[in-house]
């Protein structure tokens, strides 16, 4: 009587779980910095010239030199500034030097200063 309760039991359970569930749950455990918001963040130098500013969201587009830090080829992008006073005294044509952060897919401008 026990052991036949106990059978049913097991087939119970294994019925009850998902395909790949078990495959699923040794994926499961995962460093906590990679959720965090700086995992994996880069830092690099990027030299650049301004080639738009928008100021109502505080973003520079920039033709810049490769960038190693990233692996990055040169070309134009946009980066984000924290703040308008980062970028206030930038204008279009500004050859620059600033040091950017990449997190994931997003760029962050962290210094910056035009070149003489
Ligand atoms: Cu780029």
């Amino acid at each position: 009587m026990f052991a036949k309760a106990v059978a049913i039991g097991v087939l119970l359970f294994a019925a009850t779980m998902p395909p790949g569930a078990g495959q699923a749950q040794t994926q499961m455990p995962m460093p906590p910095a990679a959720a965090g918001a700086d995992a994996g963040a880069v830092t690099g130098t990027l030299l650049g010239e301004v080639r738009l500013i928008d100021r109502d969201s505080n973003k520079i587009t920039v033709a810049h030199q490769p960038i190693a830090e990233f692996n990055m080829r040169a070309m134009t992008m946009v980066l984000q500034a924290p703040g308008p006073a980062l970028i206030a005294d930038l204008k279009v044509g500004d050859r620059i030097k600033a040091v950017v952060v990449r997190n994931g897919g997003a760029f962050t401008i962290q210094t910056v200063e035009v070149e003489k």
